[in-house]
């Protein structure tokens, strides 16, 4: 028997538009999955962009100079802005702030797993800049021609920002694998611990991936996530050899007839706790941003009365 669902007329100009390439708009007509599947994906990915501020943040006051702390703080601001320019992008697909960040807060919108991973040296600013950056870039530079032109245009200056990201990350592991013994093991051990879950950041295999399958038809994803860790795979282990850093797998290597790199197997138990919930800094990440979302009420209901006056005051004039 034939399982295929008949598609409305909709539907069929809908995905002729994607495949003709054209960039799907806030106003044009979208299936509601659609626009329900790009509401989880790009909600998770501002909620990401805002909850990994906090691992590097909790450096800021601790940078080893004034350089390195100017920096820093240029590149957690510029976080903060790619959550905004997502959150906005999210928006136009009929979604109110509040329900993004109320969605957060009780755990129905997830965000990426790597920031649930403690931050416990100054090298793992280096780690976050140069792998978590990269695992970000190398998947955000596909999404620069995702279907849904909001997202697409969010990421191009999202690219540029994340590349000077990944710069200053390598720097400090090549600034520290260039210094003591302990500079050199404290490289080595953020690398060990920063690792594996860079991998994951990636998400399951394509195999077991519940979305990618719907999201390269619509164009939302233009690569597949193993395709993507691959490519990460594949470029992180040459920067990390070329300042002397051991990836920690022993499984590694370099396969002559696929031109990649294989390497060992993903922890996806750990994966799956982290995702849902258990990982080392789960609870207190989401705490701390409940705590900083009701601290800043008073802002938000200060913006509104100053833009309900302007409002006012505007149709005066009119
Ligand atoms: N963490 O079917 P799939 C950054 C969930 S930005 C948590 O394969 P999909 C910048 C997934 O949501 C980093 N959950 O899902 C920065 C789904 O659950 P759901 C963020 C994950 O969407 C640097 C389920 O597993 N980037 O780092 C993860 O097709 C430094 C099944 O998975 C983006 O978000 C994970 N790693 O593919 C900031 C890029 N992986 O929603 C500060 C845009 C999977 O049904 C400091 N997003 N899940 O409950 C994407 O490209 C995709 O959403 C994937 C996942 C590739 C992440």
């Amino acid at each position: 028997m034939d399982k295929r669902v008949a598609l409305v007329p909709g539907e069929q100009t809908f995905q002729a538009r994607i495949d003709a390439e054209e960039k799907i708009e806030p106003k044009d007509w979208m299936p509601e999955k659609y626009r329900q599947n790009l509401i989880r994906q790009i909600s998770q990915h501002a909620h990401s962009e805002v909850i990994g501020e906090q691992p590097e943040g909790n450096w800021i006051t601790r940078a080893p100079s004034l350089e390195r702390k100017a920096i820093l703080m240029a590149k957690v601001q510029d976080e903060a802005g790619h959550g905004l320019y997502l959150y906005a992008a999210t928006e136009t697909l009929g979604i109110t702030r509040e329900e993004l960040i109320d969605r957060l807060h009780t755990g129905a919108s997830k965000y990426a797993s790597i920031f649930n991973y403690p931050s416990l040296t100054w090298a793992d600013i280096g780690a976050i800049g140069w792998l978590v950056d990269s695992a970000a870039i190398v998947n955000q530079v596909s999404l620069q021609n995702t279907s849904y032109g909001p997202y697409a245009r969010a990421m191009v200056r999202i690219c540029k920002e994340e590349s000077f990201h990944q710069r200053q990350g390598y720097n400090i592991m090549m600034t520290l694998m260039n210094g003591s013994q302990v500079q050199r093991d404290m490289a080595q051990d953020a690398l060990d611990r920063w690792w594996w879950p860079s991998l994951m950041m990636f998400g399951p295999h394509d195999g077991e991936s519940a979305h990618s399958a719907q999201s390269m038809k619509w164009k939302i994803k233009r690569r597949s996530n193993d395709d993507l860790r691959q490519q990460f795979v594949d470029q992180a282990v040459q920067q990390a050899e070329a300042i002397g850093l051991v990836v920690p797998d022993p499984d590694l290597q370099w396969d002559d007839a696929r031109g990649h790199y294989d390497f060992g197997a993903i922890d996806w138990e750990e994966f799956e706790r982290v995702i849902s919930g258990n990982g080392p800094c789960n609870r207190q990440r989401l705490a701390h941003h409940k705590r900083a979302h009701r601290e800043g009420a008073w802002v938000r209901e200060a913006m509104a009365v100053h833009e309900a006056k302007q409002r006012l005051s505007n149709e005066d004039v009119a």
